[in-house]
């Protein structure tokens, strides 16, 4: 299924009118004070967050799962689906594949479809967290930092192959996230573990073809509830280091314990040239895997506000690769997808909005109370028509979720696919 420009425009309405005077009256204001508007809708416009295809389908918790009808039962459909979320909100021009789910099998049809909706393959993620049904080596007792010899080989080439289908695709990075820990002390040893991981990555980022990137990702708990061998930024970044100017942290809003100043891991992390990934949600206690924005929408304003320092004066850290990773358990997947790609142009818009110049000059004078006026003053600032004219302007939706119930899309899926189609790779 994919939406024509058309029927975007259709549901535009009469709303139109109601934007464009919104819009001239923030950009008055806005160009008044020195902000460069049009900078701002052109940056906008340019921002494209991939979506992985395991957001496509109802998520869940150990305790269940709730399937959500005309789910996308094929890596074709989910294609489809973040096609259809590409053309209404223009900023999800990319898809992140996890293997073994979505291996192709023909690649030059998915290649095609994907084209087809304007989207490329983004940064491709291995699994070894949980075992697949012909493994000869089981993960129970850690994969890349695997005791067991057998294992460990598997965890490799299982990530060399991830490469091998990636590279067949365009994708330009593979992501690891490691479930390796223990749940007990002394379950295991922490130097081995870390020793052994550090050597799976290095074999690993041998195989990285010479303009690909490697992405390890960190998460403080969960699976693993005493120790886990990636845990936090520090251990990524010094693997990362040890592996090769290629490899990079890769940061997850969830995976911190409460509280932690991620602004400030981003921040290090991109004045040392080594973040490479960002993985967007929001989370209440844990790794929620909530709704970008849902819960602590002024967090996510303050890191932006670091990746966009960064972006503008970092020339030694590379263009980052974005992703939702969000799951989706009570509402429509596209509908929270769509929620949570709104909530992130939003916080980029206030972001590009700080007065850097002034700000440097508050902190220069000490000036405290100027420095939080500064970022309040962009934070409290309501930038939806910059975002809805950026949008407009690559020819989505005015309102993407007002334009995705007019059209009714849920019920063409379902019409489509069926009611009871599951989603894999969750
Ligand atoms: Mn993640």
């Amino acid at each position: 299924m994919q939406l024509t420009k058309d029927q975007i425009r259709s549901q535009d309405g009469n709303h139109l009118d109601r934007h464009n005077k919104d819009y001239d009256y923030l950009a008055d204001r806005l160009g008044e004070a020195g902000t460069d508007v049009e900078g701002v809708t052109d940056a906008l416009a340019a921002f494209q967050v991939a979506v992985p295809s395991w957001a496509l389908g109802a998520g869940g918790t150990r305790f269940g799962r709730f399937s959500f009808h005309g789910e996308p039962g094929s890596l074709e459909q989910k294609i489809d689906d973040v096609g259809i979320l590409h053309a209404l909100t223009q900023t999800a021009g990319a898809v992140s594949l996890h293997i073994p789910w979505d291996t192709p099998t023909d690649y030059a049809a998915v290649k095609q479809r994907a084209e087809n909706h304007g989207l490329v393959f983004d940064a491709i993620n291995s699994n070894t967290f949980q075992d697949q049904p012909d493994a000869e080596h089981s993960y129970k007792h850690g994969s890349l930092s695997a005791g067991d010899e057998g294992a460990r080989r598997q965890a490799i080439e299982h990530n060399l192959e991830v490469i091998e289908i990636g590279s067949k695709l365009g994708s330009k990075s593979l992501t690891v996230w490691l479930a390796d820990g223990t749940n007990f002390p002394g379950q295991r040893n922490f130097q081995r573990n870390l020793m052994q991981t550090e050597d799976s990555l290095k074999q690993i980022y041998a195989g990285l073809p010479a303009d690909w990137k490697l992405f390890i990702e960190y998460k403080p708990y969960e699976p693993n509830f005493y120790s886990t061998v990636i845990q936090d930024w520090g251990t990524s970044f010094m693997l990362a280091n040890a592996c090769g100017e290629r490899a990079y942290t890769l940061v997850d809003l969830g995976h911190h314990l409460p509280n932690s100043n991620i602004e400030q891991i981003v921040s290090t992390l991109m004045l040392k040239g080594k973040l490479g990934g960002f993985h967007f949600n929001d989370s209440k206690y844990g790794d929620d895997d909530l709704t970008v924005g849902s819960i602590k929408p002024y967090a996510l304003f303050l890191i932006f506000n670091e990746l966009v320092y960064g972006m503008q004066n970092n020339p030694q850290n590379p263009d980052l690769a974005w992703m939702i990773d969000a799951s989706h358990n009570i509402k429509d997947p596209l509908e929270d997808l769509i929620q949570s790609l709104e909530a992130i142009q939003e916080a980029y818009a206030k972001a590009l909005l700080v007065d850097q110049n002034r700000l440097a000059a508050a902190q220069r004078d000490h000036d405290v109370v100027a420095c939080q006026e500064i970022l309040q003053d962009a934070y409290r600032t309501d930038v939806r028509p910059l975002v809805q004219r950026a949008r407009l302007s690559r020819g989505g939706a005015l309102d993407p979720l007002r334009a995705y119930r007019g059209l009714d899309v849920r019920n063409l899926l379902i019409r489509e696919r069926g009611k009871h189609t599951v989603a894999t790779g969750l």
